[in-house]
């Protein structure tokens, strides 16, 4: 499969985050990377597509805040990773914060996301690895192209960071195939954490569908999005559909879920498919609880690839990294096939 990356995306490299009331290892590690590399190799350099497809889904004051941040964490005296403490939950809008803390909890839903040295420099170019998979989908050179993005994606909104991800990949690639005239476009999100930051982007948008197959809120992160009720609104009314699975959930129930999905996207009438593909709903993974194995990551991408729409495939979590490459690379036969 034709795939994208960068280098630069494994600048990137907290060391911790904070994990049900303690401090542990980054599971969103570089790490990672060697592990898909080793499967399926590194891909090809993205092209620069500069600033304007990235300016297209997030907002310009959050995208400064974003590019600063790090460097404004360290004017501050502190040393590592910039980490939130306090967050607005009520009454959320538009202050002017001086202290880089205020900013970390106004632009960041949670404490788990650390802002490191090189994470906007990461998420620049996992964001442009994205657009460069688009380019020959686009063209119909490929049918199929896989940005192995990373930090990932589908929790960053259009001005808030939080669950690892720092720039919406899936929503940016989405945004410019509406502009490229490629729509209608659907997003199937099948990572383990429900895409909140794609739902919202998209939430009140009829151009594109948000279907996404995820671990129950009530139970797991993010909580607060993801619940079956949340249907889109306005002229998006309708063009979100969210189910939540129970943990351990296996193959029998997924698929059913996966063809519902697939049937609400053929529905949509969508001519193009972005794919935000997360192995973390594997059996080992050490932050997740569904019970999938590496042969229903092929069955997953076949069952994707039967719907034959032109794809670009973004890469989301998965966490065991000793089996990531393996289910990356199934996944992407499961596509080919
Ligand atoms: C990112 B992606 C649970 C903590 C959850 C954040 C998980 C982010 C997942 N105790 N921490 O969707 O794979
Ligand atoms: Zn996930």
């Amino acid at each position: 499969m034709l795939t994208f990356y960068s280098d630069h995306q494994s600048a990137h490299a907290p060391l911790r985050e904070l994990n049900n009331g303690e401090w542990m290892d980054f599971a969103e590690s570089p790490a990672r990377l060697a592990s898909i590399h080793a499967s399926i190799g590194t891909g090809e350099a993205p092209r620069d597509h500069g600033m304007a497809p990235i300016e297209a889904v997030h907002d310009s004051e959050y995208l400064s805040f974003l590019k600063a941040a790090h460097d404004e964490w360290l004017a501050a005296g502190r040393e590592g990773d910039a980490i939130g403490y306090a967050f607005p939950v009520c009454g959320r809008r538009r202050l002017s914060l001086d202290r880089i803390d205020a900013k970390l909890g106004a632009f960041g839903f949670d404490a788990a996301s650390p802002i490191s040295s090189g994470t906007w420099q990461a998420a620049y170019w996992g964001a442009q690895s994205a657009m460069s998979a688009l380019e020959p989908v686009a063209t119909g050179r490929a049918r199929h192209a896989f940005a192995l993005c990373r930090p990932p994606g589908h929790h960053s909104g259009r001005d808030y960071y939080g669950g690892y991800c720092y720039l919406n990949n899936a929503a940016i690639v989405a945004r410019a195939a509406v502009d490229r005239g490629l729509g209608p476009v659907a997003i199937l999100d099948v990572d383990y954490h429900h895409g909140n930051g794609t739902q919202d982007i998209f939430y009140k948008d009829a151009d594109v569908f948000f279907a996404s197959i995820h671990a129950d809120p009530a139970s797991d992160y993010p909580y607060f999005w993801g619940h079956g009720d949340e249907t889109g609104e306005g002229a998006g009314e309708g063009t979100t559909f969210n189910q939540p699975l129970p943990r351990g959930t296996t193959w029998e129930t997924y698929e059913a879920a996966l063809d519902r999905a697939l049937e609400a996207i053929a529905k949509f009438g969508a001519r193009f498919l972005v794919v935000s593909y997360g192995a973390d709903t594997f059996e080992q993974d050490p932050i997740s609880h569904f019970s999938l194995t590496t042969p229903d990551m092929e069955r997953i991408g076949a069952r994707i690839a039967q719907a034959d729409l032109p794809a670009v495939i973004v890469m989301e979590g998965g966490y065991r990294i000793d089996a990531l490459g393996h289910n990356v690379a199934a996944f992407l036969a499961g596509i080919e096939s």
